[in-house]
């Protein structure tokens, strides 16, 4: 059954082979065959499916016979092999360089093999210290240019950070909360849900109609902002230094509750809610919830008592659905009942896991971290420093572990007499090792308070590999905790594959379990494993992965994930007191 094909996508799908063929290095003459072969296709009057059905492509000027083959395998089957064999040989990496500006796939090959890299912030390193511009056919201003082009493409891509996007919305809302006739100002979009990472910042005002013009004019005229996309009375869009979008919606205080559901999204959950209304015979819009008329639209003259997002929810028979689980992604089940899920909070947390200090690759002391958290209102702290074999990041020969021990027996018998109720539990992140194992003996790991087991190495390991190695660890006797289960870093470099949905009930059978890594480049465990994560009782622990004072802040967004992944406090262990974590980590 051969499916009807349209003539851009098939040009496109061209091209992308063309470019595929330069990555991996092939023939320069068989990309430009694909090349010719796209713009004929691009070009051509006819109806491509005419030709595919009468297999008469090569009729065309610019396709041969191989083409045309492939072209007819495509119609039928959906795909191409010669494509999915270079899908599998071009290093994934390489595909991001590819929006390099000035760059092409040829010189991106060159240098990839060159210099054995794949990563954008490898080429940075080595447009840095001078390898790039020795490379025959590139030179000093190449290298500059390359980079020129990075900083460029980092300014200006799609997405950011949370903490990127943070700052930038935490001014705005200063400034705009500041301005008059403002009765209310929030931030809404992927921010306010938590979502990893953020596409363009929405917010959203209410106020009357007749400040209008004035909040418009503080919004557009801020230092904030290098460019106006769009201007308009209730609706405006700026680009920031940084490169950002950032949107701003006013509306009248009257519609504020529904704008605000509207523009905290997803897509997905409004579209959802806005059928539950229709099966009640309700209409849900950005300006609230009515009655529906004889034509089954809204009825603006007969609108249901609406204050808060919460009132909605209840008029279509659910509890308050937290931002975060807005996702259309199992919040409704959670809410049916008419109680509001309990998912953890910040202010739930009474101790920090997951700290590293100058013993290994941290800037602070053991002291210093510890004063840190007790600044902060905690009542413990778990010193995780890097194992023996992450020797790079200064980890700790078994000498030294016992060393930091005597350490902090000495700061905890201060704590002890001086009557300070703060405690310092003795953890190691320890490597986990290629076959699975950890980094000590067993004599040696039972003598921790805690004992977290990350991988630092290998990450391109093939999925069931990878998988064994983080199973061998969590069976073991003396790991409490995985740490970052995927290795990725947010827009920077993918995780491994293993298959979190098989690791999840295997961790929580032995009672591992899987930090949430709260530092905002990594976010892992991923928040779409919540449903699994629940389904077994998974354990986890809010982690900052500290390596300096500021670093401790950054469980912030690990509590974000932790909703999003419908955590409660029960199933996070640093929510728990002292006596109970260390009843619990046995
Ligand atoms: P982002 O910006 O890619 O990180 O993700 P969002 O969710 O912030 O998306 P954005 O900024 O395009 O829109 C903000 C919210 O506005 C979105 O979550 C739901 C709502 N919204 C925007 N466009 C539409 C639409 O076409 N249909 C529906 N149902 N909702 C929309
Ligand atoms: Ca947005
Ligand atoms: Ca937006
Ligand atoms: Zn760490």
């Amino acid at each position: 059954m051969s499916h009807s094909l349209q003539k851009d996508e098939v040009a496109a799908l061209l091209e992308e082979i063309a470019t595929l063929m330069r990555l991996a290095g092939e023939n320069d003459f068989r990309a430009m065959a694909f090349d010719r072969a796209a713009r004929t296709i691009e070009n051509l009057d006819g109806d491509i499916n005419q030709y595919i059905e009468k297999q008469t492509l090569t009729t065309l000027k610019g396709i041969g016979n191989s083409i045309a083959e492939d072209l007819y395998i495509y119609a039928e089957t959906g795909s191409i092999p010669v494509r999915e064999k270079l899908l599998e040989q071009v290093p994934s990496g390489l595909f991001s360089w590819l929006k390099i500006s000035g760059l092409g796939p040829k010189k991106i090959f060159k240098i990839h093999k060159a210099l054995n890299i794949t990563e954008i912030t490898e080429l940075k390193d080595r447009c840095k210290d001078g390898s790039v511009a020795s490379l025959p056919g590139l030179g000093q201003k190449s290298a500059e240019n390359i980079l020129k082009s990075i900083r460029w493409m980092e300014q200006f891509a799609e997405r950011c950070r949370v903490d990127e996007a943070e700052i930038i919305a935490d001014s705005f809302v200063g400034i705009l909360s500041d301005a008059e006739g403002v009765e209310q100002v929030s931030v809404a979009g992927s921010l306010r849900r938590a979502s990893e990472t953020i596409g363009d910042i929405d917010i959203l005002v209410a106020a009357q109609e007749v400040h209008s013009e004035n909040i418009m004019e503080r919004f557009v005229r801020n230092s904030e902002v290098v460019e106006v996309l769009g201007r308009g009375t209730t609706k405006s869009s700026v680009r920031t230094g940084e490169g950002r979008q950032v949107d701003l919606r006013i509306v009248d205080p009257e519609h504020y509750p529904a704008a605000l559901m509207y523009f905290t999204g997803s897509k997905e959950h409004n579209v959802a809610m806005r059928q539950r209304a229709r099966t009640r015979n309700l209409q849900l819009n950005e300006y609230g919830l009515f009655h529906q008329n004889a034509d089954n639209q809204a009825d603006f003259n007969r609108p249901l008592p609406v204050d808060s997002e919460t009132d909605i929810y209840r008029h279509l028979n659910l509890a308050y659905i937290p931002p975060e689980l807005r996702e259309g992604h199992g919040e409704f089940e959670l809410a049916e009942g008419g109680i509001s899920p309990d998912l953890v909070e910040l202010r739930d947390l009474q101790g920090i896991i997951h700290a590293h200090t100058t013993w290994s690759d941290g800037k602070r002391s053991i002291r210093e971290m510890a004063k840190a958290c007790t600044r902060r209102g905690y009542r413990y702290l778990a010193i995780t420093d890097h194992s023996r074999t992450a020797a790079y990041a200064g980890g700790l020969t078994v000498d030294r572990v016992y060393e930091q021990w005597k350490e902090i027996d000495v700061i905890n018998n201060e704590y002890a007499q001086r009557g300070t109720d703060f405690y310092i539990l003795k953890g190691i992140e320890s490597d986990i090792l290629s076959d699975g194992k950890l980094d000590y003996p067993d004599e040696v790991l039972k003598g921790f308070d805690l004992v977290i087991g990350s991988v630092h190495f290998g990450l391109e390991n093939p999925p069931d590999k990878m998988l064994d190695r983080l199973m061998r660890a969590a069976a073991h006797p003396h790991l409490h905790m995985l740490g970052h289960p995927t290795g990725r870093l947010l827009l920077q470099r993918e995780g491994s594959k293993a298959d979190l949905n098989r690791l999840i009930p295997f961790a929580a059978e032995h009672n591992t379990a899987i930090e949430i890594n709260a530092n905002p480049r990594r976010l892992d465990l991923d928040w779409r494993y919540g449903r699994k994560a629940r389904e077994v009782n998974l354990m986890s622990a809010v982690c900052p992965d500290a390596h300096s004072e500021e670093g401790l802040d950054d469980v912030r967004y690990g509590i974000g994930t932790a909703r999003k992944a419908g955590f409660p406090a029960q199933r996070i262990l640093n929510t728990f007191s002292l006596e109970e974590l260390m009843k619990r980590l046995g």
